[in-house]
């Protein structure tokens, strides 16, 4: 299908949903940019632990460490020093709604990988939060381009809400794997499971193999 068709085809299902009386929430099928059990939302719904953690940006500090070569813990003007990407992305929650471009601009995981510089034994990465959050990935699933540490959506500082002052962003796993309020990295040899791994989600949190269950 060219780019145009399908262009043509989703705005045809907006329309029609739109005249259905849904106003902000479409549901439909047939968009390839859309994963299976997925549908369209334009509002950007919160999901938490029911506690939404406030850090002055005075007092946050994010730490990295583990099996790496140079650990760092960086406050937020050594967080605003490192070079910065913008990476556009769709973002899928398992609880199946998926928003579509979002501008993110932060630090690579990349970038962070050049500063600490993971040994060879390193195979796997745990996140924590804190709202003592945690998640886990393998380090070449992190190791991608898209993959960032967030301070902004849309341009605008990330709200407390959204995991403000910094979150991270896996765009092509599920958004459970994206840390909010990000506190320590930890590089390892051992696949700890995260808050979700352990109660039953996929570890792996594909949205295009609808992956949603271990
Ligand atoms: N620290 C922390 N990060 C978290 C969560 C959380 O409860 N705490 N929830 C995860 C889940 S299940 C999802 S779907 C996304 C939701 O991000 P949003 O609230 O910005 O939509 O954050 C993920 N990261
Ligand atoms: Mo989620």
């Amino acid at each position: 299908m060219s780019d145009d068709s399908r262009l043509t085809k989703s705005k045809e299902q907006w329309a029609k949903a739109r005249r259905g009386g849904e106003e902000r929430e479409v549901f439909y099928e047939g968009d390839d940019r859309l994963p299976p059990g997925q549908h369209l939302v334009e509002t950007f719904p919160v999901l938490d632990l029911g506690f939404k953690p406030e850090i002055p940006l005075s007092d946050w500090t994010l730490t990295i460490g583990g099996f790496v070569t140079t650990p760092v813990t960086w406050t937020w003007e050594q967080f605003l020093q490192q070079p910065h990407i913008q990476d556009r992305s769709d973002f899928h929650c398992v609880t199946s709604w998926s928003r579509y471009d979002n501008d993110w601009e932060g630090v690579s995981f990349k970038q962070i990988i050049s500063v600490v510089k993971p040994l060879s034994l390193a195979k796997f990465v745990l996140f924590k939060s804190y709202d003592d959050y945690t998640t886990n990935l393998p380090i070449e699933v992190c190791d991608d381009a898209d993959v960032l540490l967030t301070y902004k959506w849309n341009e605008k500082p990330l709200t407390k809400e959204h995991g403000g002052p910094v979150r991270v962003i896996v765009p092509k796993r599920y958004a459970w794997k994206g840390a909010k309020w990000i506190k320590e990295i930890t590089f390892s040899d051992k696949d700890e499971k995260g808050f979700w791994e352990v109660r039953g989600y996929s570890n792996t949190a594909l949205p295009w193999k609808n992956d949603r269950y271990g």
